[in-house]
């Protein structure tokens, strides 16, 4: 009988093999993937359906989450993030309106319920990686019921909402929006992110803005752990919009309502928060001015020197709108954890 090193490894793996062959089944492989990205530049993943390499064969956060969004697997996959290597700046601008596939503006998580976690992170446990949004959109957005995402050490930074994550008009989540599943924030700060509704056209309400740093709906559960932190996030409401002059002998237009600015903070628009040993503080939210009324319409001469149509009225000013926590400056650090509120 032979006693080659290399029968006997056979002879060892040979029971296995045998019983997957009798199950019908290829022996499986460990799937769980871990992609650590090699350069701050925000550049898209070649084929992002088999590999996470961009047009320079690197990987960026953008083409590492676009790669893991395509991989539907049950396994955890995670993107690690050096912490040395500089600021993460998304650059990519929407096209035109909202995208929702990682390619342009806010990075879109799109795994559903049915696959496996993913975990963003800094390489160094402690030391925060920086991500800014550069103004031209959200940072993240957690699109899919029931997906796991895990964020961890970083500081996420310079995000701008103006849209609901679909519709541009009413602003949501500056920093992160997200539905339902499980969204944690593992000793990440968000910080100077921005929703901010538009400004109404002629004699329109102003857009309405919600959770300047973060916005939540659906029905998940969003946690704040290990000295999390959203600090100097705002939500802007847009200004109504002025109302129209008003046609000879009329008045004018009444001006739009102001947009409701809510939660400079957050904002739960359903599920759960829960915060612990984090803060949320110096956070506010201004709703918009409301619209100037029109102007009256100008009386009609028929004759030299009388009007037979008399001036039409000025049209009255719209509303302001509503602030929920307008200049919340208050200190909120929860060392115990179930905190739960619609508005901070
Ligand atoms: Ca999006
Ligand atoms: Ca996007």
């Amino acid at each position: 009988m032979p006693s080659s090193p290399r029968f006997q490894s056979y002879l060892n793996k040979a029971p296995l093999v045998v019983a997957f062959a009798w199950l019908g089944f290829a022996a499986p492989q460990a799937r769980a993937e871990t992609v650590t990205v090699d350069t701050s530049l925000d550049t898209v993943a070649v084929s992002p359906s088999t590999s996470p390499l961009d047009g320079s064969g690197n990987r960026s956060l953008r083409s590492a989450l676009q790669y893991l969004n395509a991989r539907l697997d049950i396994d955890d996959d995670e993107i690690v993030l050096p912490a040395g290597l500089g600021t993460y700046t998304l650059t990519r601008a929407n096209p035109g309106g909202p995208e929702n596939s990682a390619a342009y503006g806010d990075l879109d998580v799109t795994r559903s319920s049915s696959y496996g976690a993913i975990t963003i992170r800094s390489d160094t446990p402690g030391t925060q990686a920086v991500i800014d949004g550069g103004m031209l959109d959200r940072v993240f957005d957690k699109r899919n019921s029931g997906a796991t995402l895990t964020l961890r050490d970083l500081l996420i930074m310079g995000g701008l909402a103006t849209d609901d994550g679909v519709t541009a008009g009413n602003a949501r989540g500056g920093g992160i929006l997200a539905y339902s599943g499980t969204l944690t924030l593992d000793h990440v700060a968000v910080s100077s992110c921005v929703a901010s509704g538009a400004n109404g056209t002629l004699g329109a309400a102003g857009g309405s803005a919600s959770g300047g740093g973060l916005y939540a709906y659906g029905s998940g559960t969003v946690n704040l752990i290990n000295a999390s932190l959203l600090q100097y996030c705002n939500a802007l409401g847009g200004d109504g919009g002025a109302g129209a002059a008003g046609a000879p002998g009329n008045a004018g237009g009444a001006g739009g309502a102001g947009g409701v600015a809510q939660g400079g903070g957050f904002f739960l628009g359903g599920g759960t928060l829960s915060v612990t040993d984090s803060t949320v503080s110096e956070n506010s939210a201004n709703a918009g001015n409301g619209g100037a009324g029109g102007a009256g319409g100008a009386g009609q001469f028929t004759g030299p020197s009388t009007p037979s149509v008399p001036a039409g009225a000025g049209g009255a000013g719209g509303a302001g709108g509503a602030s929920g926590g307008r200049h919340l400056h208050q200190f909120w650090n929860a060392p115990n954890p179930e905190r739960h509120g619609k508005r901070q």
